[in-house]
């Protein structure tokens, strides 16, 4: 294949760049972990008229190591599809849990970007932006169980503390259809009189729906999929299955 020199340049740079992640001393090193479970598929824009995921898409990329260096120029670079054949470089700033929504395309693999201490084999997705590791938990259980669920694994339940991560996490509860449609708490509580994040710091920053908090007797917090993902405040260990939710554990990295 031929390259033009602005190609060419631009493809070293991008190898330096990967590499130069790669041999950081003391760090963590990025790295793509492949998805075989959407062989053959590709998601352009979730859900259809949903808000785009899109960071960017490249064409006549040579190789999935160079559309993998492509997503780590972006830092709000989640996962990437990529065709050899089309040589397209689909870069998403969330993790596409399912293909439900996925067109067919033969040829495709999907890529979940990962670092040293954010693991991927166990179903965590790096977002760099933010700082954020986080994985989702499809299994219904009380607040108190999904705490105690996250803490076994050294992980602890979502900090959404500020505008910016609120928006990310809304973007990929969103993006996949396994999420869209399900409540998921959050690691904000009021058990001790006072609104406080699992990490013992203030909570600062509110999201509340309309009309929540509702009760005082519902001392813990979750993102409501009717309420657009704002807050709720919901039991922590009672009230029978219409209180039990799906939840996110985050590893501090
Ligand atoms: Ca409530």
């Amino acid at each position: 294949m031929q390259l033009d020199a602005p190609s060419l340049l631009r493809t070293l740079i991008l190898m330096v760049t990967l590499l130069a992640t790669s041999a950081t001393p003391g760090a963590s090193s990025a790295r793509f972990y492949r998805l075989s479970f959407m062989d053959d598929h590709i998601i352009f824009t979730p859900g259809g008229n949903l808000e785009d995921t899109t960071v960017a898409q490249r064409f006549n990329v040579t190789s999935s190591s160079q559309c993998a260096a492509e997503c780590l120029t972006m830092e709000s670079c989640s996962s990437f599809f990529y065709h050899r054949g089309d040589g397209l470089c689909l870069m998403h700033s969330v993790l596409f849990l399912g293909k439900d929504e996925a067109s067919l395309k033969n040829g495709t693999t999907y890529w979940q970007l990962t670092q040293d201490d954010c693991p991927s084999g166990e179903g965590f997705v790096l977002y760099r932006e933010l700082g954020l590791c986080y994985k989702y938990h499809d299994q219904l259980v009380y607040w108190d169980t999904a705490e105690t669920t996250c803490n076994a694994t050294g992980t602890s339940l979502l900090k959404v503390d500020t505008p910016d991560k609120f928006r990310h996490m809304y973007l990929f509860l969103r993006g996949s259809t396994a999420t869209r449609a399900k409540h998921v708490s959050i690691g904000a509580s009021e058990k001790t009189g006072s609104a406080l994040w699992r990490d013992g710091s203030d909570v600062t920053w509110f999201n509340w729906a309309d009309n929540e908090p509702s009760s005082p007797t519902e001392q813990c917090v979750n993102m409501g999929w009717f309420f657009s993902f704002k807050w709720n405040d919901v039991p922590c260990s009672s009230g029978g299955t219409i209180a039990q939710y799906n939840f996110i554990c985050q590893k501090d990295i």
